[in-house]
């Protein structure tokens, strides 16, 4: 048991569902509102960080940094949510990404504990949509930690409510600021995505219907002899 794989801990936007491609549109229409635009590319710096942290990259992204008040940056911010609460109304579990129901379903079968662990302050209510909520045994969200990926205090605070130590964890994530935050923690870093972009985790499947649970225990098991 004590090289034994204990728990998931997933990612939520761009894993289980496709927000990161709502927060990309969100940051984009705020970004040329103020003159900023910026490319798929540069959006992916902003994958796995806070809202307020994105919003100082897109600043100084466009040289701005110093021309926005604290007050006026939290109006910015609050925009950019709202657009993005309207982006996201119409989920439903349809909108869970290929493969993620089926990983769910093994994992539950293997026994293994589940968790979440995402810097969204939209996590929640993005779960409640997806009727995924009950399904885990945990959910950490921005609420409850300090620091945002790629701090490892998220995957570690999950591992501490799963009771699971963090080198019995597999971390799945989309963004390179969360592989850095799962590899930090000391845990098995599972990536979706480009390998150019994950290239610190310890897998990378190209989409989530390529996640194979078989091939990551495997990887998991050969990683920890
Ligand atoms: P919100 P994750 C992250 O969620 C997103 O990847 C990131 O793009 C976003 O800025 C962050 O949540 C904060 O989200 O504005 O809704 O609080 O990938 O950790 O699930
Ligand atoms: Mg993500």
């Amino acid at each position: 048991m004590n090289n034994s794989l204990q728990a998931v801990i997933f990612d939520l936007d761009g894993v289980i569902t496709d927000t990161a491609e709502y927060h990309y549109l969100a940051w984009k229409a705020l970004g040329e509102d103020i003159g900023i635009p910026f490319t798929r590319e540069f959006n992916e710096e902003l994958k796995g960080i806070s809202r307020m942290d994105s919003l100082d990259k897109i600043l100084a992204l466009g040289g701005r940094v110093n021309d926005f008040s604290l007050e006026e940056k939290e109006q910015l911010a609050h925009k950019k949510n709202e657009h993005y609460k309207e982006l996201i109304q119409k989920i439903s579990p349809l909108d869970i990404l290929p493969g993620i129901q089926e990983l769910i379903v093994e994992i539950k079968e293997m026994k293994l504990k589940m968790g979440l662990a995402s810097v969204s302050k939209n996590a929640f209510t993005v779960m409640d949509a997806l009727r995924l909520t009950d399904q885990f045994d945990v959910i950490v969200d921005a609420n409850t930690i300090a620091n945002s990926k790629p701090d490892p205090e998220i995957f570690l605070t999950a591992a501490r409510l799963l009771e699971v130590d963090p080198s019995h964890c597999i971390g799945i994530e989309d963004a390179a600021a969360g592989v850095d935050a799962i590899k930090s923690a000391g845990m098995f870093a599972v990536g979706v995505g480009s390998v150019q972009t994950l290239y610190k985790a310890d897998v990378v499947y190209e989409s989530t219907s390529d996640l194979s649970f078989k091939n990551m225990v495997e990887l998991f098991e050969k990683n920890k002899k």
